[in-house]
Order: structure tokens, then sequence, then C-alpha cells
């Protein structure tokens, strides 16, 4: 799946390395399992006693090695994600207002659109969002960010974004009736066409056509 952000490359790669440690854990257990079954079978000749009597060190060596290895993937996830509430100084603001069932964004010019959030490419963009309804959730897979929109209050969310494209928008919490229909993108543009944007939006931005587009 496309990476458009740095939250996304570093979520990916906390992803692989939970898969990983977890698939290591998985092997030499399930291995050495296969492996004692098959060595210690009845009619195997084998010298079966006496049993050990002192593993402490084995037993507390295995349980620590492993704690650790999680923990450091714990504390890695936890950094990631409190790192995502608070913006960089200088992070570009967008406004974003949810309501059953559509998305509204406003550029730091006041430009409106509605379903669509256009941005530029290598920037760091703070999202703060508002419901005037019911909850909502801020959700774009390409960026690897999911945030809950609330009545009365703001939530925010940053990112720095990293490719430019046409990167899907979902509402992420179930709110009623057209809640599946609550979609739409936001586009990645060179910084130079999305001042050229910024400046002559009607095109593209804010039409019915668009806003109904899948
Ligand atoms: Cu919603």
């Amino acid at each position: 799946m496309i990476a458009a952000t740095r939250t996304a490359a570093e979520t990916d790669w906390l992803l692989l390395a939970l898969v990983v440690v977890s698939a290591l854990v998985l092997v030499l257990v399930f291995g050495l399992m296969v492996y004692f079954g098959w060595r210690f079978r009845a009619g195997n000749p084998m010298r079966r006693r006496p049993l050990p009597t002192r593993t402490f060190g084995l037993e507390v060596g295995w349980t620590a090695a492993t704690m650790l290895a999680f923990f450091v993937l714990d504390v890695w996830a936890a950094d990631l994600y409190l790192r995502q509430m608070h913006a960089p100084e200088g992070a570009m603001k967008i406004a974003v207002t949810a309501k059953q069932w559509m998305w509204k964004a406003e550029q730091p010019n006041g430009v409106r659109e509605i379903n669509l959030v256009h941005l530029p490419v290598d920037r760091d963009i703070e999202i703060v969002m508002t419901s005037e309804d019911v909850i909502h959730d801020f959700s774009v897979p390409a960026f690897r960010i999911k945030r809950d929109v609330l009545p009365g209050r703001y939530t925010m969310i940053w990112f720095h974004t990293t490719r430019t494209g046409r990167f899907r928008l979902y509402c992420d919490q179930y709110c009623g009736l057209d809640h599946a229909l609550m979609v739409g993108h936001v586009i990645v543009m060179p910084a130079a066409a999305y001042r050229d944007w910024l400046d002559h939006p009607g095109g593209d931005a804010a039409s019915p056509a668009e806003g109904a587009a899948p």
C-alpha cells in the first residue's frame, strides 16, 4: 500500500518489526517443541535422567529477552503515537469540520472545499477537526492516520506529506445512515501547483460532481 507521509513510512517499519519479532518468537518456540518432541520420542534411546533442577537462569533469560524485545516495540509505538499529537512549529493548519455526512475543509487563506482536501507536498500539515453533530473519524489510509472528530471540541493530527497523488479519505466511525458515503479525497500537489490552485480553486474544488465522486 502506498505510504504518502513520514508517519506512514514509520508505521510500516513498526509493523514490519512487530511481525518479524513475533515470527522469530513463534519459530523459536514451535521449532523447539517439534525438535524436542522428535528427539525425545518414545523408543529413542536417550539419557532422560537426572532431570535438570537448576533452570532459573534459562527461564529468567528467556523471559527477560522476549519481554525486552516487545517492550522496545511498545515504547516505539507509544512514541510514534504521541508524536502525532504535537504538531511542529510552522505546520500548515487545515480546519476540517465533519457533519452527517460530509467533510468540510478550510485552507489557511479561507478557501473552502467539500469532501476534498488539497495539500502541498513535503510540508508539515496539521489538521484541526471538529464535528457539527455526532462522532466521526478522519482517516486517510495512505497516510496511516486516523483520529476521532468530536462534537463540541477540537481534535488534531499532523503529518508530513512525502508524495503527490490523490488519496482516499474515509469516515472511520459509524455515524448514521449515510456513513458509508462519507468519503472524499486528499489531493497532494507540488508546492507551485498548490499555490496556483489556492489562487484559482474554482476548477476542481468543492464542485458537487467532485463531492459525489467515489
Ligand atoms: Cu462520519
